[in-house]
């Protein structure tokens, strides 16, 4: 599958900082050292509806991520992929009575369209489950073997027993698995399995379903978790540094991704830290794809709401809080662009030097945009209160906000 372009991201002066980021599965801060290719996968869409806020957030966390990276001269190697099978995409199909592929093309089209718009640089590799299915079968056939996975009625689970370290990334006891698993995508009641949080590797075909050629396996199709895993090992391979997503991919998308991966390879662990961004919501309430209560990147497009604007809205909270969309947040995002705007019009201003500095800071401490933010604010006050004789310096403002947050003045 084809990515979207990457904006240009301006060469700056002087060299940032090395990341240092919250990891779910230590609970605590870690400096990552990533050599001189930065490795990260982030988990992409399931294509049956439109780029919302809630997305352009988690993917705004991770190109801050890239930023950061490229600013200390490191190359990144960044891998997404898009769930284009699914059973919320069959289902979604199904009741509007579209075709499934049809579907997750336009969709697919239209978060290239969106990622664009709001400069986000895109992956190397974008891969689609479904391209992705003969790199899966063999995974799913080698844990089967090994006595990781087992069948059930033709289907086949992994057994989190396989894997010494299960746990390890989300920390969370037995009775939250298995209330999580129920609610995203898991069987934990199906009569039969080893035990109630195994989930599956693949799905033995069903009628009126699609299904692929699974060799010793059958005909049928992947599972979520070992999407991702196949996907990442393939390009990326084991102990990559950053593997991302939102808050409610912890568990248990990220927590059964690890466990395949460690089971398979017998490593540990698959990547060195768990990054995961807070969740959005709409009238107090997660922002949803199921529940419907969304605000789409694209709409907003469509009303001639600058994807700058939208940027800065998203930059304004702290990745890891949960945030809740307003007007008013998007009118703050708008005022502070003209602000910031006419800052950089002028050709001289205040001396931009320590404020290059301070947003590196910021965004090498966690991602704390809201603190970068805020200096680009007081040099931008400064601009409008009492200018400044520094030649050039707006020029650096505006090169440094783009580098750095992806933000186009
Ligand atoms: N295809 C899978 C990942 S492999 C998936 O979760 N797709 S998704 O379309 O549901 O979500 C895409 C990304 O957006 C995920 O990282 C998810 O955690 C994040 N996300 C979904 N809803 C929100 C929200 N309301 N706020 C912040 N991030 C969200
Ligand atoms: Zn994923």
């Amino acid at each position: 599958m084809h990515a979207w372009p990457a904006s240009e991201v301006p060469a700056l002066p002087g060299t940032g900082r090395d990341l240092r980021i919250h990891d779910t599965a230590t609970g605590g801060p870690v400096t990552l050292d990533p050599g001189p290719v930065a490795r990260i996968y982030v988990c992409g869409i399931t294509p049956y509806d439109a780029t919302h806020i809630g997305h352009a957030a988690t993917y705004n966390a991770f190109d801050l991520v890239q930023r950061v990276w490229l600013d200390t001269k490191r190359q990144v190697h960044y891998v997404q992929n898009v769930t284009d099978v699914d059973d919320p995409l069959l289902e979604r199909a199904a009741r509007d009575n579209v075709d499934w592929t049809a579907l997750a093309e336009q969709e697919t089209a239209l978060f290239r369209e969106d990622m664009t718009a709001l400069r986000m640089l895109p992956p190397r590799q974008y891969i689609g489950a479904v391209e992705a299915i003969p790199g899966i079968v063999p995974l799913v056939e080698r844990l089967r073997d090994s006595g990781a996975a087992y069948e059930l009625e033709g289907d086949v689970y992994f057994s989190v027993e396989a894997d010494p370290h299960f746990g390890g990334v989300s920390h969370l006891d037995v009775a939250a698995m298995r209330l999580l698993s129920a609610e995203r995508g898991g069987d934990p009641d199906r009569p039969g399995k080893k035990n109630p949080l195994d989930p599956m590797l693949w799905m033995a075909a069903r009628d009126g379903e699609p299904s692929w050629d699974g060799g010793s396996l059958g005909r049928g199709r992947p599972g979520w978790h070992i999407e991702c895993v196949a996907i990442a090992l393939d390009h990326l391979g084991m102990g990559f540094d950053i593997q991302g997503g939102g808050s409610d991919l912890v568990f248990p998308h990220h927590e059964m991704g690890a466990s395949h991966a460690q089971a398979l390879t017998g490593e540990f662990p698959m990547a060195k830290a768990y990054v995961h961004a807070g969740m959005v919501a709409l009238h107090g309430q997660k922002m949803s794809k199921s529940k419907g209560n969304l605000v789409f990147v694209s709409a907003l497009r469509r009303e001639g709401v600058d994807p700058a604007a939208i940027r800065l809205a998203l930059l304004a909270h702290h990745y890891r809080a949960d945030w809740e969309w307003t007007d008013q947040v998007l009118q703050d995002a708008l005022a502070r662009l003209d602000r910031w705007r006419a800052a950089v019009s002028r050709p001289d201003g205040p001396s931009a030097e320590a404020l290059v500095e301070e947003i590196r800071e910021a965004l090498a401490n966690d991602l704390d945009a809201p603190a970068a933010l805020a200096a680009v604010d007081r040099w931008a006050v400064l601009q409008s209160e009492r200018g400044g004789t520094d030649e050039g310096a707006p020029g650096v403002v505006s090169r440094a906000v783009d580098a750095l947050m992806g933000v186009a003045l």
